[in-house]
């Protein structure tokens, strides 16, 4: 039989484009992936690959990068889809460019557009939202747009796959047959910059004269030169006064020339004016001065009532069936080392991370229909001037909401933000926002000491707490700001300019997939160490120092989890903390949520009948007889997993994103006062 061998090519393909144009959404159709996305610019903060089989020769690697508005970045986001343009990222050489072109707002989009096809590398542009621009009244000639721009423009609508096919066929054929570039530039870029273009070109091969400009003004950033050759060239640019400011605006007012003909040419728009369009008209309400601020106010309240009121049920039936579980095991396995560990130890471990999925699902769950519909970005807005009074922008809001869920993508997103003493700023204090992590401890603490009461008979007592822990976090990230920008000192001017997208429908599917997606995360990333650290804890807890050895088990006052936590019991006590306590603190260092399963496995290893955790909980006393979880030690509690920076995974990132481990241990060392001082007032006043 003969045998044919298939050579399968692979080329990579980067998607590029304004922010918020549809750059993901097209990722996730094209590679099955699921990719963030969301209605406002900036989702995007980081490089990510699929993989997408184009034909049975051809797979392509398609790369998502952050949105940009021209090819000079202003912002660390941006920096990314530079250095993958141009060949500055070593690990990624791309072969086409697809520019993702939001057709309602052609203008702004066509200028990168133009500034990439003036690269000269092989360009596809995929047009996006043409169902939006229809409402606005917009109708665009498709081939008229590919023959005025010179490449290949291919309609698409990734919500709903329409145009993936043939976009796939497009970059099969500019694969095959690399179609002649255009064989003039968009603008006479050789003009704006003829000494520095032939400068460029006898230090480096560039594909365009656009690059070559490009080069000049950029090239002290970028990593692949050498020192030596930064010098010399910027002597050369220097003798012929090279000017790139002068050359930016020059060209920048060229191509919107160029672009108002062709906008004249291919589009046709009803009178605009005449047309109101349902975002403007919601956003005389929700962007009102004062019904603006009741309805985030009332958006904020929803969302805490329905973490606590919806989940309730769930929670409820996987609380029962555990125990039912727990009992099962306990009657029909004998007692050994094996089922003590597995009931005491894996079991309870388990039980600790199930009881959250609901609430973990609903909270990300709501929060991504808060992005999807465009409201996140009407917070920032809304909340800009508060902002500005702690020394933060606008822009600051966002990571901050986002760490409601989790500070990890939170302190990404803070790439974003162009100031750079901004963004430090909002790096440090984005982690006293309170993360999903927290939940899990707040619920369980709050429901000891809050009473599950209805306010007028509908409103959740326990609800508007934990809005008020939320609140909290918020107001303490912003007085910590303010006092860190009277220390911090980069001087930068900063302007807040942030562009509002229309509302849309959010996609059912994104958000469905998105609370499974969270719920499985949260259940295997966190749950991998909630399990280690259970397993690791029950055998600390079981066994101690002493004659009896690792054989026979003991008390839990007089293992080894039982020692330390005395040992630390001292400095704990004024907060109002017993040895258990302790224990749980020391743990939650690898991740708060920990802290429910510590306290699950310390109260099973301790008592031998089937009681819930809570009420465990509420008859544990000291040793002098009086009770533990008193309403000052809750407080106490509460307050010290609100501010203290108990996430191995946050001072990772923040040392990655500021790229030292100055500003981690800082905030770490902060956070920590912070928590010790307000437990220790809190617990004092209280008792
Ligand atoms: N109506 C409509 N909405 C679209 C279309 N394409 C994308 N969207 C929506 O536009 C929003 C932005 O999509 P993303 O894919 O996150 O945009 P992006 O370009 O990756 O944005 P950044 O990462 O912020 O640069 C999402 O709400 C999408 O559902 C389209 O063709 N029509
Ligand atoms: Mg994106």
């Amino acid at each position: 039989m003969p045998i044919t061998t298939h050579l399968i090519r692979t080329k990579n393909i980067a998607l590029v484009g304004n922010p918020n144009s549809g750059k993901s959404s097209l990722f996730n159709s094209l590679t099955g992936l699921h990719q963030k996305v969301g209605n406002f610019p900036g989702v995007t903060v980081d490089k990510k690959t699929g993989k997408c089989a184009l034909n049975e020769n051809l797979t392509a690697n398609i790369i998502d990068l952050p949105g940009t508005y021209s090819l000079y970045p202003k912002s660390d986001d941006e920096v990314v889809t530079f250095d993958v343009l141009f060949d500055d990222d070593p690990a990624v050489k791309i072969d086409i460019v697809i520019v993702v072109v939001d057709a309602s707002n052609l203008k702004r989009n066509l200028l990168f557009c133009s500034q990439i096809i003036d690269l000269k590398k092989p360009v596809i542009v995929a047009l996006t939202m043409l169902d939006i621009a229809k409402q606005k009244g917009i109708v665009i000639d498709v081939n008229g747009l590919s023959r005025e721009l010179g490449t290949p423009v291919v309609a698409i609508n990734p919500r709903n796959i329409k145009g993936i096919n043939e976009l796939k066929k497009q970059i099969s054929l500019t694969e095959k047959f690399k179609p002649e570039l255009p064989a003039t530039d968009f603008i006479d870029n050789y003009a704006l910059g003829a000494e520095a273009i032939d400068i460029v070109r006898k230090y480096k091969s560039v594909s365009s004269d656009l690059s070559a400009i490009h080069f000049a003004a950029v090239f002290q950033k970028l990593k692949i030169i050498s020192s030596e050759t930064k010098e010399k060239l910027q002597a050369d640019l220097n003798a012929i006064s090279f000017n790139k400011t002068r050359i930016q605006v020059e060209e920048t007012l060229q191509r919107y020339a160029r672009i108002k003909k062709i906008m004249h040419a291919c589009v046709v728009e009803n009178d605009p004016l005449k047309r109101e369009l349902f975002s403007q008209k919601t956003d005389s309400i929700l962007l009102h001065p004062i019904y603006g601020y009741a309805f985030l106010l009332f958006v904020l309240f929803i969302l805490f009532q329905s973490i606590f009121w919806l989940a309730d049920f769930p929670m409820q039936w996987i609380d029962f069936g555990f125990s039912k579980l727990t009992a099962f095991f306990k009657s029909n396995l004998t007692d050994n080392f094996f089922s003590d560990l597995f009931i005491n130890g894996i079991l309870a471990g388990i039980n600790g991370i199930v009881i959250f999925i609901p609430q973990i699902m609903i909270l990300f769950g709501l929060i991504t229909v808060l992005e999807d519909s465009g409201y996140m970005s009407r917070i920032s807005f809304l909340t800009d001037k508060l902002m500005r009074s702690a020394g933060l922008n606008g822009k600051s809001v966002m990571p901050m909401i986002s760490a409601m869920a989790c500070a990890v993508p939170a302190i990404m997103a803070a790439r974003t933000i162009e100031n750079k003493k901004e963004k430090l700023i909002t790096i440090l204090v984005t982690p006293l926002m309170s993360c999903s992590a927290r939940l899990p401890v707040y619920t369980v603490l709050v429901s000891l000491v809050v009473p599950n009461q209805r306010i007028l008979g509908i409103f959740n007592m326990q609800g508007f707490v934990m809005m008020a822990l939320y609140l909290l976090g918020f107001f303490m990230a912003l007085a910590l700001a303010k006092v860190l920008s009277w220390f911090i000192s980069i001087k930068e001017r900063s302007i807040f300019l942030m562009e509002l997208p229309v509302y849309r429908m959010p996609q059912w599917k994104n958000i469905l997939l998105t609370m499974i997606q969270k719920a499985r995360v949260f259940v295997f990333d966190a749950g991998k160490i909630i399990f280690i650290i259970s397993i690791i804890l029950w055998a600390l807890s079981s066994y101690g120092p002493g004659e009896k050895s690792m054989i026979q088990k003991t008390d839990l006052e007089q293992s080894y989890a039982g020692i330390s936590g005395k040992a630390i019991e001292p400095s704990i006590r004024p907060l109002g903390f017993d040895w258990k306590i302790g224990i749980a603190l020391i743990t939650s260092f690898a991740a708060r949520e920990v802290f429910v399963g510590t306290m699950a496995t310390l109260y099973s290893v301790d008592e031998e009948d089937s009681k819930t955790l809570r009420q465990k909980m509420e008859t544990a006393t000291f040793s002098d007889g009086s009770k533990v979880y008193t309403t000052a030690t809750g407080v106490s509690l509460l307050l010290f997993y609100a501010f203290a920076l108990q996430c191995m995974s946050t001072l990772a990132i923040v040392k990655r994103e500021t790229g030292s481990w100055k500003y981690p241990l800082l905030q770490f060392v902060i956070m920590g006062c912070l928590a010790y001082l307000s437990s220790l007032l809190a617990y004092q006043v209280l008792s």
